[in-house]
């Protein structure tokens, strides 16, 4: 896979040398390439913003930089189609490990990163001819630009990429897999500092620990996240688990 990020911060994403994604740059699973807006700029200050029309806090992302910055990675991209262009913003649909799998499907992603009160909207509107553009949000709280979004979004991409994670059955227990939360884990000593474990985990009984690991998914998913109990598709659940 391809991925190209734009930011007036490429130093944020030196983090995505590292470990597991580093690791898959170095072994050719993912040519990720970081790319300094302001060598896009054409003025002596190398100018980014401005003030937004209409008034308000803040400043705005100019146009033009951007444009220059994403025609070069379009020019460069070797997808067919149009590759995804990723806008993090708060004001962007959700991301979700089921977008993560279905971007990690495509062959070229880019992320433009925001700053200050955003980009200039045109730019979007403009984009729409070289890429798929999609706004989209970590979640409903604010970071000061996308550059921490998208070391998220990498990384739950990134990881999803074939030979990446060295173990691929651990894609297939974690949260958010069957639409519940992980169960949890525990490992030796087995009594620690008083503490032992669920008995079951020592009984080498496969089927009897699975629906131990089955019964604290769904208990808790119901305490600590409701909401998506309520996403799961009908017949999904026993009657075992309901009975949790
Ligand atoms: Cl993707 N960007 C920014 N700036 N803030 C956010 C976010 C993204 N997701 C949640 N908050």
């Amino acid at each position: 896979m391809r991925i190209d990020v734009v930011s007036i911060f490429p130093e944020y994403l030196a983090a995505l040398d590292l470990s597991l994604i580093g690791k898959a740059r170095q072994d050719g699973l993912l040519d990720l390439r970081v790319h300094d807006l302001r060598s896009y700029t054409t003025d002596r200050h190398r100018t980014v913003d401005d003030t937004p029309y209409g008034g308000g806090a803040g400043m705005v992302m100019k146009p033009e930089p951007w444009a220059l910055a994403l025609q070069s990675v379009s020019d460069a991209s070797p997808a067919d189609g149009r590759p995804v262009l990723i806008v993090p913003s708060p004001a962007g649909a959700v991301f979700t490990q089921q977008m993560a799998h279905e971007l990690a499907e495509e062959s070229h992603l880019a992320f433009a990163c925001g700053r200050y009160e955003g980009i200039d909207e045109r730019v979007l509107e403009w984009a729409d001819e070289l890429f798929d553009v999609r706004p989209v949000s970590l979640g409903d709280y604010v970071l000061n630009g996308g550059e921490v979004a998208v070391l998220a979004m990498v990384e739950a991409v990134g990881r999803l990429l074939p030979g990446v994670v060295g173990n691929p059955a651990s894609l297939v227990e974690e949260s958010h897999s069957d639409g519940l939360l992980e169960y949890p884990v525990y490992t030796k000593p087995s009594d620690w500092r008083g503490r032992g474990i669920p008995e079951v985990l020592l009984s080498g009984n496969h089927a009897r620990i699975a629906q131990f690991r089955r019964d604290e998914q769904f208990r808790r998913t119901a305490q600590r996240r409701p909401d998506l109990l309520e996403g799961l598709p009908a017949g999904t659940l026993s009657k075992a688990d309901l009975a949790a």
